[in-house]
């Protein structure tokens, strides 16, 4: 199997789905024009793809992970909506796109967030699984997203601007912010497939390694991309003064560690009988990515 064109495969076959999620919906026109705008706007579909591999590598049927592959990219796009808001990061540029805000209105666009993360969960709970299976992915995707996960880590993200925050505290920041959804994605990837504890808990270790990793490699591009490239602004941590890996590493450490990182998530999926080469030739990709 090449890599680009499996990655490409399964991208392509997330975009279908997700085009097919909102179709048709005469009702309530602008809230689905707000969903649909900002969840069809491209974007690398990181977390969906985790998903679809993690349950095709262990033996499992992608289609059936698809609606919790699709459930996982519409709380990742909730809550960009929700970041780029004016009482938030004030962005004006998302997925090379107007951010939501700028053309639906902030209203509709808090409306917009709330929707996708409740239809995530009706996405989960509709799957074609197992009861025990819909309800485990449920709990992987509430527990993600919520108190404990990527919302704790925006809080922090938040008190951060104000005080500056320890690489120690960045490290949390990250792992809750950036980590808990791509965690969640390779866990629903492992329900869906029916694997065992042991299979779950190296996806997990695979996943906060992977997720440490990206979020070294983003605040290193937010130093050395460009927006165009990007498809969001850059150079923003600076400009609000945010300590950041870069700013407290340096970018060659920052290489260093993404490297070593990505190794640690090779090396947690030996042994566990499943068809690791995509999901670690990934890891190198997310190493190296450009946007
Ligand atoms: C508002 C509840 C709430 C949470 C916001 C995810 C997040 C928390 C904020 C987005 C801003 C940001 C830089 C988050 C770090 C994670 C990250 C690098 C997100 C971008 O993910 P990509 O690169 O984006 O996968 P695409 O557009 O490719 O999907």
């Amino acid at each position: 199997m090449e890599f680009k064109q499996e990655l490409t495969r399964c991208q392509n076959k997330i975009e279908a789905y997700l085009a097919g999620c909102f179709a048709g919906r005469p009702d309530h026109a602008a809230l689905y024009d707000s969903m649909r705008y900002s969840l069809l706007a491209g974007g690398k579909r990181i977390r969906p793809v985790l998903a679809l591999e993690f349950c095709r590598a262990l033996g499992g049927d992608e289609d059936k992970a698809l609606p919790l592959a699709a459930a996982i990219e519409m709380i990742h796009t909730y809550s960009l909506i929700h970041d780029d808001l004016p009482c938030m990061d004030d962005d004006d540029l998302r997925r090379g796109r107007p951010t939501n805000h700028k053309v639906f209105g902030e209203c509709m666009a808090v409306l917009a967030g709330d929707a996708l993360q409740s239809a995530a969960f009706e996405s989960v709970l509709t799957a074609d699984l197992s009861a025990q299976q819909r309800a485990d992915a449920a709990l992987v995707l509430a527990r993600a997203a919520g108190q404990d996960g990527m919302v704790a880590g925006q809080v922090l993200d938040m008190e951060g601007e104000e005080r500056g925050l320890s690489l120690e505290e960045i490290k949390q920041m990250n792992a809750l912010k950036t980590g808990c959804l791509l965690e969640g994605a390779c866990l629903m990837g492992v329900i869906a497939a029916g694997g065992s504890q042991v299979q779950l808990e190296a996806a997990r270790t695979y996943a906060r390694a992977v997720g440490f990793a990206f979020q070294v490699r983003d605040d290193m591009l937010d130093v050395t991309s460009t927006a165009e490239a990007m498809g969001k602004n850059v150079q923003t941590d600076a400009v609000r003064g945010k300590s950041t890996y870069v700013s407290l590493l340096g970018l060659e450490r920052c290489q260093q560690v993404v490297l070593e990182q990505s190794q640690l998530a090779k090396d947690a999926l030996a042994g566990i009988g499943m068809d690791t080469s995509f999901v670690c030739q990934l890891a190198d990709h997310l190493a190296g990515r450009s946007n």
